[in-house]
């Protein structure tokens, strides 16, 4: 398989890399913690490691070095579409390299290879009522098919701890290769009379999703393939991927961490604000019964901060510039829904939103992160009306998808580097004053 080959060629200089550098100079100092970071989320202590993707506060993302309008400039494209294949992201998430058009097909056919959903998981999600949110069943999905990891099978009858990221790949690939049919079968069970899906073998991944729903429209497979793309890591400090570091790291198997990792993920200050966002959009909506002028929106922002409220899809805990993530959204949709109205009152609202922000003086970035457009594209797209009100409950399912890329990349490397069980030490308040009467 191409993943572990080239894994296996470049693991054991890595390894020889991380543990010069900890052992020549471990003692040198990074950074000082404040208490108002101890007290603050812990915001900017850098304590954490990975080289899969960067988030520089005014740039963005780079994802293994690449910008995202270079990643989607640089990745293989698929024949019949014009955004790049996740394969071709996968392969570089893990190895570090940008795929050929060859090497990302072979990613792809891996996850066609393991694109199977055992009856159980299926059976599982229908039991559940109809009220179940579609993250508690993603995740749920996930943690049953825990049973299945060769990881944890392997680790009861003993293998040796420089073959742990081998079985993490293997798990890895075998779970992400079933998200998109689990993921279509929670939306189909949602709204379309629980159709099982069935994965079209001459479509991606990404786009396979589209199709499993219903959908047969190319620009939609082309939404899947960005969508899922941009999605897929943010670094390591957010919700879900420190989550599914963490408890990855007392060795559970991905099943078991990535699980943990999509409850964060589920959290509205984190992955649900896609959902927020669409509300919040339908709320002025209906508020105006059509798209208010800029002065409407202007008072309309004012009067939910005044209410105590957040803006949904603004902010951000380390980006202090428009998220590129947003920005190749909304390119997309000028290109594909110009005339969309939901789509033209996201529009406004980053022309309203940030202003009113700046005036409150309260946020540390008052730009849009990617939750701030990407519901509305979907909307567009007919993905709606799962909960009764319009908007959909289950936007946060495909930024999932999408994030266990990124966490399970992640995964398999710090197995490969033999990262420890994390533990950070705690003080109490007392400690903390006594400092300050110190110093
Ligand atoms: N609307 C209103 N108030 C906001 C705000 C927003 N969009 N964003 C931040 N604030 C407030 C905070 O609640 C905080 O208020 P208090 O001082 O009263 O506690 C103050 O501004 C300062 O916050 P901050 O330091 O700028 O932001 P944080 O790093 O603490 O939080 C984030 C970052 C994303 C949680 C926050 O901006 C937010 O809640 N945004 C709206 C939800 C959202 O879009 N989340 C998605 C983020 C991307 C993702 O993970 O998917």
């Amino acid at each position: 398989m191409i993943l572990k080959e080239k894994l296996s060629q470049i693991i054991p200089e890595w390894r020889g890399r991380v543990s010069e550098l900890v052992k020549e100079h471990g003692e040198v100092e990074v950074d000082r913690v404040t208490i108002s970071q101890i007290y603050g989320g812990m915001r900017n202590i850098k304590s954490l490691v990975t080289d899969i993707s960067y988030v520089d506060a005014h740039e963005g993302i780079r994802l293994r070095g690449f910008t995202i309008p270079n990643l989607l400039k640089s990745l293989p494209k698929p024949k019949n579409g014009n955004v790049p294949l996740a394969g071709g992201l996968y392969y570089l998430l893990l190895v570090g390299e940008m795929p050929s058009h060859n090497e990302a097909m072979e990613v792809e056919d891996e996850w066609k290879n393991r694109a199977f959903i055992p009856e159980y998981v299926l059976d599982m999600l229908k039991a559940m009522p109809p009220t179940a949110n579609p993250m508690t069943l993603f995740s749920q999905a996930i943690l049953g098919m825990q049973v299945e990891s060769k990881f944890a099978k392997k680790l009861m009858t003993g293998i040796r701890k420089e073959d742990f990221w081998g079985l993490m790949l293997e798990d890895s690939l075998d779970l992400t290769a079933r998200l998109p049919i689990i993921a279509a079968y929670i939306y189909n069970l949602k709204i379309r009379e629980g159709q099982k899906p069935k994965p079209n073998q001459d479509l991606d991944w990404s786009a396979n999703f589209g199709y499993m729903i219903g959908i047969t429209d190319p620009a939609y497979y082309d939404l899947t393939r960005l969508y899922f793309i941009i999605h897929s890591d943010h670094e390591s400090g957010n919700v879900s991927a420190h989550t599914t570091h963490l408890v990855a790291s007392s060795l559970a198997d991905i099943y078991l961490a990535t699980s943990a990792g999509m409850n964060g993920l589920a959290g509205p200050l984190h992955g649900r604000a896609n959902q927020e966002v669409l509300k919040w959009l339908l709320d002025v909506k209906e508020h105006f019964q059509r798209v208010p002028s800029e002065e409407e929106l202007h008072q309309y922002a004012w009067d939910s901060l005044n209410a105590g409220q957040l803006i949904p899809g603004y902010g951000h805990a380390v980006l202090r510039k428009t998220d590129p993530r947003y920005t190749v959204l909304h390119e997309f949709g000028m290109k594909h829904m110009p005339d969309d109205e939901i789509f033209q009152l996201a529009d406004l609202v980053y022309k309203v939103v940030p202003q009113v922000l700046i005036e409150q003086g309260k946020v540390k970035d008052p730009w849009p992160n990617v939750d701030a457009i990407s519901g509305s594209l979907q909307y567009h797209f007919g993905i709606r009306d799962c909960d009764g009100y319009g908007a959909c409950d289950f936007y946060t399912v495909l930024f999932g998808v999408s994030r266990i890329l990124g966490v399970t990349a992640n995964a398999v490397w710090a197995r490969a580097l033999n990262q420890p069980i994390e533990r950070p030490k705690s003080m109490t308040t007392a400690m903390l004053e006594e400092l300050t009467h110190k110093s």
